[in-house]
């Protein structure tokens, strides 16, 4: 056989080879989905993000026949919900209806159609009827994002609150506070290290619970001032100058806990450490953002251990094609073409 022949022998089979060569670069490309999905795998939250102290406002009121309504005047922390449990204690029917818009106030001057058009028109927080001697509740959340609000209830039987059944659910401008968790541990980390809270209203009180998931004592000190960044070298000084607004000291031994309850005025970011020597050092803070959105939580962790094998997995798949592929070049004898069907 000459070179020439055993030239075109060869390039003959490589033309043929082509279909294996593209089934086998197909099959390599099935586990580059999987290796885009593991890079979507969920990480547990890096960020403790605040919720509100549950704290409902609970009152009781008296619908009477004077007619009135005892107490005329609720009084609730901004955004906290309302129960109100409401009992008639007259021999006529009442309601108990919320205006649903703040700040507005029914005219006594209206007649009873008037005040019926308004709800009709405006709809109601709560609507309430009740016949002599029944009881029933009122359970509600207004929305105050506003601010303080007033909210008018009246009875609509007819000409009870011209003649003075009405009152009014009053919302404070202190909102009910809000609630973290934080964690110290052995390693010198706050976990998590930020610690997000979007108050409706200023000032607002937060109260974080420290646990401590090591056996070391720690404390949680909070900066008073927000956007200022603390060193281990200044922090001692920094705060003889500016008392921090919070330093709660976590009793060592695993699981032990501490409250550490303060009042912010305003949104910013506000540093805390721990103040045990060489702790902060060692990397021991965390900011809390206070009506400011926190950068981008960190990367999640890589998942190159799993993604070296998918790779590795399609790798030998691609290399199993080429080696079917240069064998059958050498020998000439080819199995059916994948994808060709039967001759
Ligand atoms: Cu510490």
């Amino acid at each position: 056989m000459s070179d020439r022949s055993v030239l075109r022998r060869t390039s003959t089979h490589l033309r043929r080879a082509v279909p294996w060569f593209v089934a086998a670069a197909l099959l390599a490309t099935v586990g580059l989905p999987s290796v885009a999905a593991l890079g979507t795998l969920p990480v547990a939250p890096m960020i403790g993000v605040a919720h509100p102290l549950a704290s409902t406002a609970s009152f009781s009121v008296n619908l009477t026949d004077q007619p009135a309504f005892s107490p005329q005047y609720l009084s609730a922390p901004a955004g906290s919900p309302v129960s109100i449990q409401l009992t008639n204690t007259g021999n006529l029917n009442h309601t108990f209806t919320l205006v649903a818009q703040p700040n507005v106030v029914l005219s006594p001057s209206w007649s009873p159609a008037q005040v019926d058009r308004f709800f009709q028109t405006n709809g109601s927080l709560a609507n309430v009827s009740l016949a002599p001697g029944a009881s029933g509740w009122a359970n509600l959340s207004a929305n105050t994002s506003s601010g303080p609000a007033s909210f008018e209830f009246v009875s609509v039987v007819p000409y009870q609150f011209q003649a003075g059944m009405f009152g009014f659910l009053n919302f404070t401008a202190t909102g009910p506070g809000l609630q973290l968790s934080e964690n110290t541990t052995d390693g010198l980390q706050f976990v998590p290290n930020v610690l997000t809270a979007a108050p409706a209203h200023y000032p607002v009180s937060i109260d974080v619970l420290v646990t401590n998931e090591g056996s070391f004592g720690h404390t949680f000190t909070l900066a008073s001032q927000s956007n200022v960044t603390l060193s281990p070298g200044n922090f001692t000084t920094y705060f003889q100058q500016h008392a921090p607004l919070v330093s709660a000291t976590v009793p060592s031994g695993g699981g032990s806990t501490v409250w550490a309850n303060f009042t912010i005025k305003g949104p910013g970011v506000y540093q805390y450490i721990c103040e045990i020597p060489g702790h902060f050092a060692s990397g021991m803070d965390g900011f809390l953002y206070v009506g400011v959105t926190p950068p981008a939580p960190p990367a999640p962790p890589s998942t190159a251990i799993v993604d070296t094998w998918i790779l590795a997995g399609s790798a030998a798949l691609l290399g199993v094609g080429v080696v079917l592929t240069l064998v059958a070049a050498y020998s000439g004898r080819f199995p059916r073409s994948p994808g060709s069907g039967h001759h």
